[in-house]
């Protein structure tokens, strides 16, 4: 598994969850999306592809994020998340994905830290520590496409021309070394948050994304607090590492912003 992640940037499990599995999951995630798109009618009709922060306590009652959280802190999803990232992998949140409501809206190829890094920067994050998604289709999708290696490797000039909408190339526009990779339920893909990919839309998808990240301090900002479970449901979970090293992250952070506070205060006494 490591060694086809490392080469190409991301790998699909086919098949590995079970329907009783998923059933559950969607249950939640079902009432999850109406309270969503209730909330945010308006950025959804207009171009939404996503939400995120299921395990918040905004859209789910305490039963539904434990049922969240189990299957996150489950020993089958884990024992593949530290297969590929190693035992310290963090927890980072989670993401919805399903088809817009304008059928003619086109899906975009990009880097996801190309939205909060500068061009050189992105060329760094390369290096960087990883984020990973782990997207769990509860439908069967068209999934997404991909273009291997990206996740090392910096663009070609056509394809930054394109994901940057430079040059008077626009984002949607096909890239010959993208791979189409179909999903159903029940199938697990991994992939690198760093290298160029779209989603491809249709067939009224829904998918979650868990998202994992090496335990960097510089990812503690998308780390949220309140998407993280409480005591008594960590000890519930067959595979807790995950949420204790955000907790640590967060932790360490705190700890050092406390530090920095107290620094600049008697700096000024
Ligand atoms: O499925 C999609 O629409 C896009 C997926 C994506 O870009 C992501 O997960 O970062």
């Amino acid at each position: 598994m490591k060694n086809d992640y490392d080469q190409n940037g991301y790998l699909v499990l086919k098949n590995i969850f079970e329907e009783r599995e998923l059933q559950a999951l969607r249950q939640v995630v079902d009432r999850f999306h109406q309270s969503w798109v209730e909330e945010n009618a308006e950025f959804y009709a207009e171009k939404a592809i996503n939400s995120a922060y299921l395990t918040a306590k905004k859209h789910l009652k305490g039963s539904d994020r434990e049922v969240l959280f189990k299957f996150i802190g489950s020993a089958k999803l884990m024992d593949v998340v530290t297969s590929i990232m190693g035992s310290h992998t963090a927890f980072m949140n989670t993401q919805l994905f399903f088809d817009p409501v304008n059928a003619a809206q086109r899906s975009y190829w990009h880097r996801d830290p190309q939205y909060h890094l500068s061009v050189e920067e992105q060329k760094d994050a390369l290096a960087g520590p990883d984020v990973l998604h782990f997207r769990v289709p509860l439908v069967d999708e068209p999934g997404l496409e991909l273009i291997p290696g990206t996740h090392r490797r910096w663009d070609s000039s056509e394809e930054l021309d394109v994901r940057l909408e430079q040059k008077g190339r626009k984002n949607h526009e096909d890239l010959p070394a993208g791979v189409r990779v179909a999903l159903n339920a029940g199938d697990l893909l991994v992939f690198s948050a760093n290298m160029i990919h779209r989603g491809l839309y249709g067939m009224n998808r829904l998918a979650l994304d868990i998202l994992f990240c090496d335990p960097a301090p510089e990812l503690a900002a998308f780390i949220t607090d309140n998407c993280l479970p409480d005591p008594r449901t960590l000890e519930m979970l067959e595979n807790r590492t995950a949420f204790d090293s955000a907790l640590e992250i967060k932790r360490r952070c705190a700890d050092v912003e406390k530090l920095s506070i107290s620094a600049t205060s008697s700096l000024n006494s």
